[in-house]
């Protein structure tokens, strides 16, 4: 049977670049985009979908004969505190929608994006590994443990092939951030192409791990793509590729454009990247499926501009 893939969420900051290149692999009839906002710059099926709701998943899957879910559809950590019930809501509701539509139709493999969010401040902060015990901070970071149990859960008991990864801060220019507490990286981006200072809600020492956009496409669709033997882990695999503070971003941006400013003003958000890692160990996702990051820093800060100044012009 040809795949035929549903993705939630497909108008978010992943959602958007993830739909995009799975329409160059599988071509663009193979993919059904939803969302519960449309975007007019969208090309390809777009369906409006209110994830809360099972008739709407399970209608999605059967009219179409769903083979493959990418569940990008989730409230991010700092709004996510604004609004706690409801994320946990919003968050969990969808996840299991989609995990029993999936196993009531047949559907073969199911993503799941966890996060950094998942470690609260018991654990390492460097190199933090994969199997540590979790303790949440954030509604958002509670939403995606639970998230990874269900995942092992349908695994285990129903054979579901439901795969996951935990995802550092995501540095894109394709998209917009929407409410993360490491979307200050993309932001000071903006603001240095614009040739404006930035003010900076984490301070300058808060280090955490980040990926650029590009590698994290790269490894969700290699991960979805890996023989289903060589997946050990089924709760979710750790992707590290880099970890910067904000203050190592300034000098890195500074070496393009030496007058840009950052100010230092944190806020509640400080918090929240306090009781993450500062770096993540991903030897599982290494030695499992064969993940390798290509972007460090300078090459995401250089790639950055370039696409930004296009943008800008
Ligand atoms: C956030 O900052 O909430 C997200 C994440 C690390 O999951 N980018």
């Amino acid at each position: 049977m040809k795949d035929k893939i549903l993705i939630t969420g497909a108008n978010g900051q992943l959602g958007s670049v993830l739909t995009t290149k799975l329409q160059g692999i599988y071509g663009t009839d193979a993919v059904i985009a939803t969302d519960i906002k449309f975007s007019a710059s969208f090309k390809g099926n777009f369906e409006f979908l209110d994830a809360t709701d099972f008739n709407s998943i399970e209608g999605i899957i059967k009219e179409h004969n769903i083979t493959q879910i990418y569940h990008m559809a989730a409230i991010l950590s700092a709004n996510g505190e604004q609004q706690p019930l409801r994320t946990w809501d919003i968050n969990n509701k969808t996840f299991l929608n989609v995990l029993e539509a999936a196993r009531l139709n047949g559907v073969d493999r199911v993503f799941f994006p966890s996060s950094i969010a998942v470690y609260g401040e018991n654990a390492p902060k460097d190199e933090t590994p994969q199997d540590f015990f979790l303790v949440p901070t954030t509604v958002y970071g509670m939403s995606k443990a639970s998230g990874e149990h269900w995942a092992n859960y349908y695994f285990s008991r129903y054979g579901l092939d439901v795969r996951s990864l935990r995802y550092p801060g995501v540095i894109g220019h394709q998209t917009s951030p929407g409410g993360g507490t490491t979307d200050y990286a993309v932001d000071a981006y903006h603001y240095a192409v614009k040739g404006e200072d930035y003010t900076c809600f984490l301070n300058e020492t808060a280090s955490l791990p980040m990926i650029y956009m590009d590698d994290a496409i790269r490894a969700t669709i290699e991960l979805m793509e890996a023989q289903p033997e060589t997946i050990k882990t089924r709760t979710s695999y750790n992707i590290a590729s880099m970890s910067f503070n904000p203050a190592e971003l300034q000098q890195a941006i500074c070496e393009i454009f030496p007058n840009f400013k950052m100010i230092y003003k944190p806020d509640f958000r400080q918090n929240i990247a306090d009781s993450w890692p500062n770096s993540i160990d991903d030897s599982e996702a290494r030695k499992d499926w064969g993940w390798q990051p290509n972007y460090d820093l300078k090459a995401m800060t250089k790639d950055m501009i370039k696409h930004l100044n296009k943008k800008y012009k």
